[in-house]
Formats: structure tokens, sequence, C-alpha cells
């Protein structure tokens, strides 16, 4: 029996991009750029926003500060502070109503957003985590399906981005990515596992 804890990943070549899952925590990430499921005032909160914050120091929420918030579906940039990642991407989710308030269109404009982001500062690497499913509550098995289609579509389309990665918290999470991507790569052209 191994004495090592072997966190689960998975990994899926998008043309000349990867795309991987993983199990971790987000703020110990080495990529350009992390992004955070932050709310609209981009002063800090709890979950994934909190950790980041925490663990990227104060400099992040200066920044933040100058940026006078963020609607939801948009988002913003900040350096890392002493994160590793060289940049936050600063994103905010929909509060899951029921899914009659455009929470699937804002969701997917978090996602694309980012990478834009990410694309017109020439960065190559991002990590997201599961954006809108823990205090904003959105089912993660749909919320899986439109990050993971969501990503793939941009990736198709600008082969800069050659790393995303998506850092689950916890087996749930992991596990909800890892079938929603299994179901995607059978219809999505192109796509094969590594
Ligand atoms: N690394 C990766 N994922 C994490 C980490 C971590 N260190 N910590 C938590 N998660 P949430 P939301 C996961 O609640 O639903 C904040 O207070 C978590 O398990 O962080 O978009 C903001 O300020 C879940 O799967 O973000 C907003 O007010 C996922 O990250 C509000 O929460 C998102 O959970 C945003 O809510």
């Amino acid at each position: 029996m191994s004495l090592f804890f072997q966190g689960e990943t998975m990994e899926v070549m998008i043309g000349g991009a990867k795309l991987e899952l993983v199990e971790g925590d987000i703020t110990r990430q080495d990529v350009d750029a992390i992004v955070n499921a932050a709310n609209s005032s981009l002063l800090g909160g709890g979950g994934v926003d909190g950790a980041i914050h925490r663990a990227g120091g104060p400099r992040i929420l200066e920044e933040c500060r100058q940026l006078g918030g963020c609607p939801a579906g948009e988002a913003r940039l900040t350096t890392g502070g002493n994160l590793k990642a060289r940049y936050v991407i600063h994103t905010v989710g929909p509060i899951y109503q029921g899914g009659g308030q455009r929470e699937a269109q804002l969701l997917t404009s978090c996602y694309r957003e980012s990478l834009k982001l990410a694309t017109a500062k020439g960065l190559n690497s991002v990590a997201f985590p599961a954006i809108s499913t823990g205090a904003y509550g959105y089912p993660l098995a749909e919320a899986a399906r439109i990050a993971l289609k969501t990503v793939m579509d941009y990736l198709v389309q600008h082969p800069q981005i050659k790393l995303v990665r998506f850092v689950l918290f916890g087996a749930a999470a992991y596990e909800a990515y890892e079938q929603a991507l299994r179901e995607l790569l059978r219809v999505f052209p192109g796509a094969r596992e590594q």
C-alpha cells in the first residue's frame, strides 16, 4: 500500500492544447494565471476567493480596490501577489436561482471572458476552479458541462493557450468534471484523451 496520496488527474489534447482535470488547491498552481470565483465587489470573500487572497497576500486586494467591482459574467485582471501564478483573473459567476435567470449564459461568459483576458495578456496557461458551484449553488454536473464545453470551444479557436487546468476541490467535484469530460469527448471533434 502506498503512503502517498496521488490526487486524481485526467488529460485531454485539443489540437495543440492540453486540458487537465486535477483534484487539488488552486492557490498552489504554477501557471501563468489562476482564476478566482469572486463576488461583484471584488473585495474578497470565503471559499476559493478567501483562499486566493490569503495565499496571495494584501497586494491582490489593493489592486482589486482600484477596479471598482465587476458584474456577473465579466472578468478583471490583477497580478498574483505572492502566488506562483503571475496573474489572478477575477470573474464573477451567477448565483444559481433555478436556471431561469440566464445562469448558463453568465457562467459561459465567465469562462470565455477569463480566457479572453489571458489571450490579451499573451498568457499560455490558466487554471480554473469550479466557478459558482460553492456558495453560489450551481449544480455541479451542469456547471462542469458548461465549463468544459466553453473552454474546449475556446481552445480550438485560440491556439496561443497551451494549457487549461481545472483544479477541483474534493472528490465529488473531480468526479463530476471527469464524467462531464468523458461525455463531451464522445461528441467533440478532434479531442483525445492522453
Ligand atoms: N482551490 C480550488 N477550489 C476551491 C478552493 C481551492 N483552494 N476552495 C474552494 N474551492 P466558492 P462560488 C471550490 O464558494 O460558488 C465567495 O465568498 C469549492 O469547493 O468558492 O463561485 C466569493 O467571494 C467550489 O467547488 O465560489 C463569492 O461571494 C468552488 O471552488 C462567492 O463565494 C467554488 O466555490 C462565490 O461563490
